[in-house]
Formats: C-alpha cells, structure tokens, sequence
C-alpha cells in the first residue's frame, strides 16, 4: 500500500504546467517557441550556472571564499522566469539567483569578485560573499532577511504603476519566504492595489532543514493566492519552457493591469542549503535520489537534441568550454586587491561628519593598512 506522503507528492505533480516531455518533444499548446538562438544561449546559461556552484563550493572548501549558496536543481526556474523580463523591469532576488544576475548582464569576473570582497566588487566588500547586486541590470540587491524583498519588489511595481512606467517587478523567495509576515504584507498589498508584479516562489520543498510539510497545512502555495485575490498558478519548476510560458502569461497579466500573479515553481534544492549545511543530518539520500532523475539540465538537453539543434559532441566541448571560462574569471577575480580603505568611509554621507573624517585619517595613517 501506497504511504499519505507518496499519494500527496503524486497529487502535487498533477496540476503543474509542463511543456517539454519525456521524449524532449513539447506539448504546442503552451510551448514559448524560443529561437534557436535564444534555446541555446538559456542552454549555456543553465551549464554555466551549474558549473559556477561547484566550482564556487570547491573554492569555499579550500578557504579562499567565505561562503557559497547555489542553486543546483533549480537552474531552469531562475533562467525561465529572468529570461522573460525585459531591460526596463526590475528584479528582486532571494539569494538563490546567479544564473538571473548573469542573464542581467554581470560579467562572470566581476560576480566572483564579489564572492572575495575585493577591489573590483560593486559593492566593495561591505556585504557576504554571494550577496551581489547589480544595478546596469535592474537587479536588486541579494536578499538574506527571508521575504523582505517581497514589499520591496510590489512597493516598487505599486510606484511603478502611479508614475504610469512600464515597468513590471519579479520578486523570488523560497517556500520558508512564505511564512514571513512579509510576504502576507507584500502579497495582500499587490492584490488590493493590483500592482503589476510577479511573486516566483521556488519551492523547493525545504527550508535548511525545515521541510514544506512543517511550513506550510496548504495543499500547495500557489492555493494561497486565492485568499489575496491574485492569480496563482503551479509550473514544473524544472521544466525551463514551462517557466517561461507562465512567467509570460504572468508578465503579460502585469502589463495589461489585472495585477499580480503567485507562481510556484515546484522543484528541488538537490545540495544541502548552504557550504554552512549538512543535509545528511536531516534528510536521506533515497528522498532526493527521484530528483537527480529530473534534472532540469538534462530535461533541456533532451528537448534540444530531439529538436536537432544539439548533440553529445557539442555538449561535451561546452562542457569544457565553461570549464575554462569560470576557470579563468576566477584567477582573474582573485587577483584583485582588497577595497581601498578610505572606501569604506565613503558613500553614506555626500559630506561625512568631522568625526568620520576623523577616522577616516587615523586609518590611513596606520601602517598595518598602508602595508596591505
Ligand atoms: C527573517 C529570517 N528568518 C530566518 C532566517 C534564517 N534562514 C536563512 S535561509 C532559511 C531557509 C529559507 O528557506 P526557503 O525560503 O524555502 O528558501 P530556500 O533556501 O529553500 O531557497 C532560513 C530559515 C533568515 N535569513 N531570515
Ligand atoms: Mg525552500
């Protein structure tokens, strides 16, 4: 006989929007139809992204960065949906969205040099490592306080809206995010005043150790949407084409101004949440063993071989190929100094106070910073 879990977590396949198939064939109705061009370069993005957090997490074991999250199983989801807006729409990250931050247009060398906090760090080391922000590509700072990004992101569409800009914001948080009060803040907002902002939840059915069934007695998240009278809807979040015909549909919902829309991305977190986690403490290897089967890399493969614009040949030398480049964008990165040290006096005050200025100068003065 067949356990509660195994009938719910069939239950919560049925309704999700898909569109490639076993065979890599897709069903036409909701198919995006992406040019080749287009396949190709979220193809190569997806690897990069994959490539990027192992080589990332290899880096943070070896001591040279400080901290590295990822977002392994969850590629599909994050491109799918960035890949939709447009240059004027702004972005609100979780923390799970390099492959986002990459298709905004942020050069690999400067990403990582964000993970060492130097020199060449937009935000010159006054963050985490892996906390980036973006600012040429309407992306948002990372965000780690869970859901605080979600007002930000309807506050922005909201003004957005009452400037008449044509401007629609994506905010991303996890299933934990929809615990917050911020997020009840954020989705009750965008409902009463219909603002053009799309909330993209990617569950990945755990929160650290959490898992959804303690975070949530709704059957799914995006049931949740019902009771702020904005549309809801469940995507196969490994399922890239289907990312992108409901972000769509979502986009075009924001523009036509009949508000917001919930998307839940149903997918995986397949690593331990963080370099700081061990998921082997809470979780057995058998219950993600399902997911490495439905990985969303492969899924894209399949739908690009069958559509004869791919073959193994051409997977293995781009394999390689983004090999060398991460490779090469971090010695690059590493290279760089740290942040001067008079930077981190500045940017806060146009005319800092005496007594800053003050610091500023003995710091100057020590030798331990001169020497550095
Ligand atoms: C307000 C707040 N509470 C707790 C934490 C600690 N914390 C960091 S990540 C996390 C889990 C979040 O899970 P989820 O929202 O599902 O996102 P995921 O990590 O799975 O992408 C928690 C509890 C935090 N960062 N902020
Ligand atoms: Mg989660």
């Amino acid at each position: 006989m067949r356990t509660v879990e195994a009938l719910h977590a069939d239950r919560l396949e049925q309704d999700l929007v898909r569109v490639i198939r076993a065979d890599g064939t897709t069903d036409e109705r909701r198919d995006p139809k992406l040019s080749e061009t287009d396949a190709l370069k979220l193809y190569r993005l997806m690897v990069l992204n994959r490539t990027l957090d192992e080589r990332m997490t290899t880096l943070q074991r070896q001591g040279r960065i400080g901290f590295y999250i990822g977002s392994v199983g969850e590629e599909a989801c994050i491109l799918g949906s960035a890949y939709v807006l447009r240059a004027q729409d702004w972005l609100f990250p979780c923390y799970r969205e390099h492959g986002a931050t990459l298709l905004r247009g942020m050069p690999l060398v400067t990403f990582i040099s964000n993970l060492f906090g130097n020199a060449n760090d937009p935000i010159k080391g006054r963050q985490m490592p892996c906390h980036e922000a973006w600012r040429p590509g309407n992306f948002a700072s990372i965000s780690s306080p869970l859901g605080t990004q979600i007002p930000q992101a309807v506050g922005a569409a909201w003004a957005a809206k009452l400037k008449g800009d044509d401007m629609v914001a994506l905010v991303y948080f996890g299933d934990g995010g929809t615990s917050t009060n911020d997020f009840h803040v954020g989705a009750n907002f965008a409902g009463v005043f219909k603002a053009p902002v799309i909330l993209f939840c990617r569950n990945n059915q755990w929160a650290i150790s959490v898992p959804l069934s303690r975070q949530t007695a709704s059957e799914t998240i995006a049931d949740k949407a019902v009771a702020y009278g904005i549309h809801g809807v469940r995507v196969d979040g490994n399922d890239l084409l289907a990312c992108i015909a409901v972000t769509r549909e979502a986009h075009e919902r924001a523009r036509r101004g009949d508000g917001a829309t919930l998307v839940e991305a149903y997918t995986y977190r397949i690593l331990g949440h963080s370099t700081s986690d061990d998921p082997r403490v809470y979780r057995k290897d058998e219950d993600v063993a399902p997911w490495r089967d439905k990985d969303p890399i492969a899924k894209m493969k399949r739908y690009l071989t069958t559509r004869r614009i791919w073959a193994e040949d051409r997977d293995l030398a781009l394999h390689a190929e983004i090999e060398e480049e991460v490779k090469a964008a971090t010695t690059k990165a590493e290279a760089f100094g740290p942040p001067a040290i008079e930077s981190m006096f500045e940017e806060v005050y146009a005319r800092p106070p005496w007594h800053l200025r003050e610091e500023r100068d003995e710091a100057l003065s020590f030798g331990y910073f001169a020497g550095r």
